[in-house]
């Protein structure tokens, strides 16, 4: 579909090891930051524990038992036709507490079967190595990102996937929307901002943190395979301003320009003016060691993963209320629609995320996450007309984004192909999947897998090569 490319265009599936494999201490895992998170509802923030506390029910335990279903799901994949699967590797699943010396061989094993699952059918890994699942234990002992040490302990984890799944895998991201840093420091970077502390002091400075672990993952991952594309990934928040009025269009291109402030360090390999500038005003200063701008120079990303969900609203309008989103929360667009969710729908704003983004960096796409998160009613097929007019939507102004403004995208891959777990609310009936999985929102169901109308849908998409809707 995109003639810019060599390679067939990667239409796929994506899922991120916490919210699919369950099995959380099978084969010596060790305990990740969303095993301790319990599960929540629409609007109510979900709570974490100190630790597992017996007795309480946390949906990434079981989630969709991937971790004993890969073969099963990973053939209906394959008869969807996936040419890629975007997943994410569960870094305690391979070093259980994060600082271990030595890998846990079960968990290196386990993504070695999944590899070679998807291989066998030709579907490319695309691989998540950090994805909202920092060990437990670099939390409690480190502080986590906070902590300048977790750039060698991440150093550590990507040596040892580079080396081990060298020729299998070739796509890799450093971490999930690392944009989200700023937005929800716990849930991203798993640090805890205490009352007295400069929160933006605190939040820069780890993510500084990563991106020179990201920067050092880059060099590394080129140098033990020329052959790996290592990407960044972020969410998209797709910001309009409420009005013509030049103040809001002036608050809508702050709020983009803290996005980009993350995309810039990894495209461009250097704190943007305006970065540098916002970091002053809020009084944060960055402890860079000597070596680190020269690292930042050297790794910059081979391409631009991104998520999006929905668009967001800008305003300088004081007292407003505001209508959720994917990880934001903003004012409702007036021409839009919501989910059951309450996010907007709002297909152009995909468009318009795949043309900024181009237009500013010039490097490949890939748009690593979107669908529909509704609910879906049990029946011999689940006719999942929404998903697929979401969906069909989506594909359409990405495929006008291609072959009508050029942008250079390699890639799509639907989230949540098969049902899991939410993360924003730990529900599973908030579903986005092709494939329906018989779970509900306090774990219970036989976990059997079945098709929903979306799954012939999709099939024929990619048969087509997105020619026919
Ligand atoms: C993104 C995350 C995903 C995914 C998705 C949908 O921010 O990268 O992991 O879960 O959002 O969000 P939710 O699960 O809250 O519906």
């Amino acid at each position: 579909m995109n003639e810019k490319q060599k390679e067939p265009f990667l239409w796929g599936g994506a899922t991120a090891a916490n919210q699919c494999e369950g099995a959380y201490h099978e084969d010596g895992k060790g305990l990740s930051e969303a095993d301790i998170v319990l599960a929540g509802k629409r609007g109510v923030p979900r709570e974490r524990t100190d630790g597992v506390v017996e007795g309480l029910y946390y949906p990434s335990h079981e989630a969709i038992d991937f971790y004993h279903h890969y073969k099963e799901d990973i053939a209906l994949f394959a008869e969807m036709g996936f040419k890629c699967y975007r997943m994410s590797v569960a870094w305690s699943r391979i070093f259980p507490n994060g600082d271990d010396e030595v890998p846990n061989e079960k968990g290196l094993l386990f993504y070695d079967k999944v590899f070679d699952e998807l291989l066998k059918y030709n579907i490319t890994p695309i691989v998540t190595i950090s994805h909202y699942e920092i060990p437990y234990n670099l939390i409690k002992k480190y502080h986590s990102w906070e902590n300048r040490k977790m750039i060698e302990f991440y150093g550590r984890f990507c040596k040892v996937l580079f080396e081990r799944y060298k020729g299998k895998v070739k796509y890799w991201m450093t971490f999930n929307e690392i944009n989200v840093n700023m937005l929800h420091p716990e849930h991203a970077l798993g640090i805890e901002i205490k009352p007295e502390e400069n929160r933006y002091q605190v939040i820069y400075q780890a993510s500084h943190h990563e991106f020179v672990a990201s920067a050092r993952a880059v060099c590394m991952g080129h140098e033990i395979d020329p052959d790996n594309h290592i990407g960044m990934m972020m969410l998209y928040p797709t910001f309009y301003a409420e009005t013509c009025n030049p103040q809001d269009q002036w608050i809508r291109l702050e709020e983009m320009n803290k996005h980009y402030a993350f995309s810039d360090v990894m495209v461009r390999g250097t704190y943007s003016e305006n970065m540098k500038r916002y970091l002053q005003r809020m009084n944060v200063t960055i402890k860079m060691e000597p070596g680190d701008e020269e690292i930042l120079k050297a790794g910059t990303v081979d391409y631009i993963g991104f998520s999006y969900y929905n668009s967001n609203v800008a305003t300088s309008r004081k007292d407003i209320e505001l209508i959720d989103g994917n990880m934001i929360n903003s004012v409702k667009n007036k021409y839009l629609k919501e989910s059951r969710w309450g996010w907007s729908i709002d297909p152009m704003g995909l468009r318009i995320a795949l043309n900024e983004l181009y237009g500013r960096y010039q490097i490949p796409l890939f748009v690593a996450e979107n669908g529909l998160g509704a609910l879906d009613e049990p029946a011999e097929v689940i006719e999942d007309n929404y998903r697929i007019e979401y969906l069909k939507a989506h594909i359409k102004a990405m495929k006008d984004a291609i072959l009508l403004d050029g942008v250079d995208c390699f890639g799509y891959t639907v989230w949540g192909c098969i049902d899991l777990v939410s993360v924003g609310t730990g529900e599973m009936s908030k579903r986005y999947g092709m494939i329906y999985v018989d779970r509900d929102d306090q774990g219970k169901g036989s976990m059997k897998r079945s098709k929903k109308k979306s799954f012939w849908w999709y099939k024929h998409v990619i048969e087509t090569d997105g020619e026919e809707l």
